[in-house]
């Protein structure tokens, strides 16, 4: 990795820790599955996804959960030879108020096996877990106050947690209200030449983000606030490409200098069809005693940490499904696909068995999926599939969430016979829109594509393996599949913290579809028109 964001499309919150000389980072991942992508890198420039925490359904409940609910900043850490993951499971959206569980697991290896979740509590996101050089373990929280006329978002609660009894133990207290920017949330809590220090991200995770420090020589405060604050954020530079830079975390390198990764995003237009993405910066403890960045706005280049470079393997464009197994960069929606995606019934193809979930279901949409790492990307797949009713499709989608879909699909239209046809949902309407329906010959075999060049998606089709790409509709608009879009534009506003995806997806309400297969799947990326994104 030449430049940021270290890790490109959707992996917001980032939280980093550092084990001997292996550095590890873990992301939110809301109603995806399985639960908190942990990526690796021994250099801070090259991350490798690894693993995830949460992958057994038996440790985490997604099941119904709200678009953009879920695994919201999950904190990593690494003491006493084990990891601790704490992560909290938010319900709800911005039309409900949200409850936020949580929780602690554990691993000796990153890749797993992870314990069965302890409980913690339920008084606030963005939960973390503080190893004090005592011995001692605490917890930092957002306070929740949901009680009208006061801040919602009200400070940082502090806790101690006990090993030997498994729970919170001793006194509660907010011992950080935050700064003038409001809506202080997801506070680490380091220690750095005998002071406690809360890095905090302030200001709303939107155009107005950014990262305050703030220190104390009692855990339990008064914390003074960094004169310099926030030491990062991208609110004064609107020109800046990189916008939104705030909740983030740091990790000790060498000597005075730190790593600092957290989240931004690249919006076209202010929309961020990639979501909120991980960016490294540098920086240090002054002798002051105080952090401070190489630079307070987020930057494309990335900081020397003066480490070795330990390149990882590249991510192939095409997916053959010729392994065992889907790779670590598929994801599902809300639980695992299970047995509805099989790479065995036809070796060297996925089948994807049709549920009676739409796109729009909260239920069980058989969905496979990969986060969109380029602004300027094309997508392509062959897929065998022979529908001979009217509620049997398959085909490629390009997903925000439930509202906010496109979907190219095979199907069988009573009225037109064999068809590829375009729905899609953007927005409150309560049906799909058909934005393209084409009769084609009765051949089971077509190849499936799309080109996106930063703010429109382009969608074609072929006949089998060598058949001439034809265009499919009119260009659509790419980016009703952004953050911004979901949160503000819709006229029903709801979260919009994911970024938006590419994948697969079959849909047989009958139950009596033969099953389609895909032979391969492909997305890779093009420098982009006009903003010079990669
Ligand atoms: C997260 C909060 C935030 O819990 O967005 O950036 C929420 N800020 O800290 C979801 O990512």
């Amino acid at each position: 990795m030449t430049a940021n964001p270290i890790l490109p499309g959707f992996n917001p919150d980032p939280s980093i820790c550092r084990a001997g000389d292996d550095f590890y980072i873990a992301t939110s991942s809301f109603q995806w599955w399985p639960g908190v992508p942990i990526y690796h890198s021994r250099d801070l420039r090259h991350w490798e996804l690894v693993s995830y925490a949460l992958t057994d359904p038996a440790h985490l409940d997604l099941r119904r959960i709200g678009d953009s609910a879920g695994i919201w900043a999950p904190c990593l850490s690494y003491a006493d030879g084990l990891f601790w993951l704490i992560f909290t499971v938010a319900s709800g959206g911005r039309q409900h108020t949200y409850e936020c569980p949580n929780y602690l697991t554990t691993a000796a290896d990153v890749r797993g096996p992870w314990s069965a979740p302890v409980y913690l509590n339920t008084t606030g996101n963005d939960p973390s877990l503080f190893h004090d050089d005592d011995g001692r373990k605490w917890l930092v929280n957002t306070e929740f106050v949901w009680a009208p006329g006061y801040r919602a978002h009200n400070g940082t609660l502090l806790q101690e947690y006990s090993v030997a009894e498994r729970r919170l133990v001793g006194p509660c207290r907010n011992i950080f209200g935050g700064t003038a920017l409001g809506t202080p949330e997801g506070s680490k809590l380091h220690k750095h030449g005998g002071w406690y220090y809360l890095i905090t991200a302030e200001g709303g995770t939107e155009y107005g983000h950014a990262m305050t420090v703030s220190r104390s020589r009692d855990i339990w405060g008064p914390y003074e606030v960094h004169p310099q604050n926030p030491i990062l954020t991208a609110k004064d530079d609107p020109a800046n490409p990189i916008q939104r830079a705030g909740h983030g975390d740091i990790v000790p390198v060498a000597g005075n200098r730190v790593a600092v990764v957290y989240l931004a995003s690249r919006p076209v237009e202010q929309r961020s069809l990639l979501g909120r993405e991980t960016f490294l910066a540098g920086g240090r403890w002054d002798d002051d005693g105080w952090l401070r960045l190489d630079a307070r706005t987020p930057q494309r280049e990335l900081p020397d940490f003066g480490l070795p470079a330990a390149p990882v393997p590249e991510l192939l464009p095409r997916d053959d499904f010729d392994g065992a197994g889907l790779g670590l960069r598929w994801t599902s929606l809300r639980q695992p696909i299970g047995e509805l995606a099989d790479l065995t019934t036809r070796p060297g193809w996925l089948t994807l068995q049709g549920t009676p979930s739409p796109p729009d279901s909260f239920i069980r949409p058989s969905l496979v999926a990969q986060r969109i790492r380029h602004h300027a990307f094309s997508s392509e797949t062959l897929l065998d599939f022979a529908p001979t009713e009217m509620q049997q499709w398959a085909g490629l989608i390009c997903y925000y969430d439930t509202r906010h879909w496109y979907l190219l699909h095979r199907q069988f239209d009573q009225r037109l016979g064999p068809c590829i046809a375009l729905y899609c949902r953007r927005g409150p309407a309560p049906r799909y829109e058909n934005l393209a329906q084409i009769p084609i010959a009765d051949v089971p075999g077509v190849r499936l594509g799309v080109d996106c060049d930063g703010r429109l998606l382009r969608f074609r089709w072929a006949a089998s393996e060598d058949g001439a790409w034809q265009p499919v509709g009119e260009p659509q608009d790419a980016l009703v599949l952004s953050d911004e879009f979901v949160e503000k534009h819709d006229p029903i506003p709801s979260f919009g913290f994911t970024g938006a995806h590419v994948g697969l997806y079959s849909y047989d309400i009958t139950e009596r579809a033969i099953p389609p297969a895909f032979d391969w799947f492909e997305v890779h990326g093009h420098a982009s028109v006009g903003d010079g994104w990669s």
